[in-house]
């Protein structure tokens, strides 16, 4: 009997059979029928056919299926158990369930191989902050007034009120000009140090910086302080105790010796030009001092100094700050012995600091030991919490070999960074041949001492980018800066294009060239306060006057502005911080394009398995086209991704496909493209 198949269910003569019937009637009649369909059908073949029946005849229900007119039907039950117990078809289903797993083993197998031996980009070295990141610089007094205290002056509560900026540029270090204490409340510079461990309180107080630090560190942002350990105030105790009693404890604080023949002690000169050495009617002996008068240059030699230096340096460091930038560090040691003279430089005239070879006052091996003991100082903090503290020095002549052993080695390591100012030095009217000079040159230093580079534009003691290459030229300048290989130091303001500001009532003096400040050479057009706005104090301060004189052309140069147009200054600074983070940019290899000529500079940035970017400036006087056709690595087509905001000359937009064969470019402009390599 069939009955398990009804489950219990008794049909009526003319209903349709259950479903499990159903099916099997399906099987044995046409298999395109529908579903649908099928009842009925199953119905009419009961009907029609006779073929298949419902009885009731006993006292099961059953369905007889009688002489079905079918060709196939299909094996029975009983059929199946019969082969499928048979041994040989025993032996072939065990065959084929191990033939199943065999390949699929096997195939496992080698997919792992294949990815075990596929050739692979290796990765890359990871990077620290310092390396990926932007340092941005700060002069204190001019960049935010604060709602407590509006003397018309920038201080530590107006840095914290504007944290959100450094957030929205996409910089995570802020280096900010030295704070301390200083004989004036108003220092032009804030080199006459009277206290390393008070904060002058023009700019706040100690518990400021801790704010500052505090509330930077929760934004992911680092706080640098400029720090200058070459010399003091002579107003700082150190000096006036030293002066007053050779034998004291602070005797042999500062730089001191007898005179010669009725003048200095020997002819060392002094950055100023002159000479390097003041007499001291109380001691009754000269001190020696690299800057100004002033400034006597504290020494180095004695434990003691060397000792409170390095306590200053754990004492910031508590405070919160992650590193320093070491200023004038090429000066702190002086030769011990005192009484040689420096050798004359033939061809330059006596008396200009230029004119003497520094052997006796300038990068000696004690100042190298001493910034690297310093380093052992941030080094005791990055043991107890892992963070990186970090140290870069301005160090002269850039690319020297006296810059580049601030590096250190991994043995002796002293300096993060000895800060590159090579463009800092870059007058308008520099070539493309000339600026890949520059590039490549310092690059290959760099890589000789397996050391990092970096690039500073602009800073306080030159003309601000935009007066000194031309507006026109911020944005390419900038795409140039921040793609390179290296950690970029963009000065506050030159990411809005701001320009130098002349003193009230007076002239713009010429800045002396590469940081080499003069007596009286206040070069304060580059420390203007920080455009804002375009109110009449640009949301600097809310006293009726600023410190130093606004621009006049805070219309349009201010930050506010310049947030809500896609192409200004400000937004195209943002996107070329943003496009750092690419892979190409952070780790790829740097060409600099045979295509690069007087008025052309265009570099690749290229990593396999990432997006390469090409940029190409024009520095010419015209508009014109580069061809990229033969180089090797750049495909028939580019997409243009970030073009200068002055640009207005031909018709490149930015998404748009770019003929490589054939890139315009217009005057002072720059262009980044992406695309697909070629290998
Ligand atoms: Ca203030
Ligand atoms: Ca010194």
């Amino acid at each position: 009997m069939m009955n398990e198949n009804y489950n219990g269910v008794e049909p009526q003569k003319g209903q349709i059979a259950p479903k499990a019937r159903t099916e099997s009637i399906e099987s044995l009649g046409s298999k395109s029928e529908s579903r649908g369909s099928l009842a009925q059908q199953t119905e009419e073949k009961a009907g029609d056919l006779g073929q298949v029946k419902f009885t009731k005849n006993t006292e099961d229900s059953a369905v007889e299926i009688g002489a079905v007119d079918v060709s196939f039907a299909g094996m029975g039950k009983e059929e199946l158990m019969k082969y499928a117990n048979d041994p040989f078809w025993i032996r072939v289903r065990w065959t084929l369930f191990a033939l199943f797993w065999i390949c699929w083993v096997a195939m496992l197998v080698i997919a792992i191989v294949i990815v075990v031996l596929a050739p692979k980009c290796p990765a890359p070295a990871p990077l620290e902050y310092w390396q990926k990141g932007v340092v941005y610089s700060v002069n204190p007094k001019s960049f935010q007034d604060s709602g407590l205290n509006q003397d018309g002056k920038g201080d530590l509560r107006g840095i914290i009120g504007r944290l959100n900026h450094f957030v929205h540029l996409g910089v995570n270090m802020i280096s900010i000009s030295p704070i301390f204490a200083t004989r004036n409340d108003d220092p032009p510079y804030g080199h006459e140090i009277v206290n390393f461990l008070e904060i002058n309180p023009t700019y706040g107080d100690l518990q400021d910086l801790k704010d500052l630090t505090t509330a930077a560190k929760q934004e992911g942002l680092k706080i640098i302080l400029d720090l200058v350990i070459n010399h003091a105030s002579t107003k700082h105790p150190w000096f006036v105790q030293s002066a007053a009693d050779a034998r004291g404890d602070c005797g042999d604080c500062f730089v001191w010796h007898d005179g010669k023949d009725g003048g200095p002690p020997n002819n060392w000169l002094s950055i100023f030009g002159n000479t390097s050495w003041t007499y001291d009617a109380d001691r009754k002996q000269y001190y020696y001092h690299v800057y100004g008068p002033d400034q006597p240059d504290l020494n180095l030699r004695s434990v003691k100094v060397q000792n409170e230096l390095k306590n200053i340096t754990r004492f910031w460091l508590e405070q919160g700050v992650s590193g320093f930038r070491l200023l004038s560090v090429p000066y702190l040691f002086e030769a011990a012995n005192m009484t040689v003279d420096e050798p004359q430089i033939p061809g330059i005239s006596p008396g200009s600091y230029a004119s003497l070879d520094h052997i006796h006052t300038k990068n000696l091996d004690e100042t190298y030991n001493f910034v690297s003991d310093l380093r052992a100082v941030l080094q005791e903090f990055e043991d107890k919490d892992g963070e990186h503290r970090v140290l870069f020095v301005e160090a002269e002549d850039s690319e020297g070999a006296s810059a580049m052993k601030y590096y250190g080695d991994a043995t002796k390591p002293i300096a993060d960074l000895p800060v590159n100012s090579k463009f800092i030095r870059q007058q308008a009217g520099f070539t493309g041949l000339g600026l890949k000079k520059e590039i490549l040159s310092y690059l290959e230093q760099v890589s000789q001492v397996h050391g990092w580079p970096n690039w500073v534009l602009g800073n306080g003691d030159t003309e601000r980018v935009a007066s000194r290459l031309g507006s026109k030229l911020i944005d390419a300048m900038a795409m140039v800066q921040l793609l390179i290989p290296g950690t970029p130091f963009t000065y506050y303001g030159d990411e809005i294009g701001m320009e130098d500001v002349p003193p009230a009532g007076g002239v713009i003096l010429s800045c002396p060239t590469g940081n080499k400040l003069t007596a009286d050479s206040h070069c304060n057009q580059a420390r203007s306060p920080y455009q804002w706005d375009s109110s009449n104090t640009v949301g600097f301060t809310n006293a009726s006057t600023p410190w130093y004189p606004v621009g006049s052309n805070t219309d349009t140069i201010n930050a506010k502005d310049q947030m809500g147009v896609t192409n200004s200054y400000l937004n195209i600074y943002r996107e070329l911080v943003n496009l750092r983070k690419q892979p190409a940019i952070m780790h790829g290899s740097m060409s600099v394009l045979n295509v690069t000529t007087e008025d052309i500079f265009a570099f690749t940035r290229i990593r396999k398995g990432a997006p390469g970017y090409l940029v190409v400036l024009n520095l010419g006087e015209k508009e014109t086209s580069v061809d990229f056709s033969t180089e090797p690595t750049i495909p028939t087509e580019a997409q243009a991704v970030i073009r200068s905001s002055t640009a207005v000359s031909n018709s490149t937009t930015r998404g748009s496909k770019v003929d490589t064969a054939s890139v315009p470019v217009g005057v002072s402009e720059g262009l980044v493209l992406s695309f697909v390599p070629k290998y």
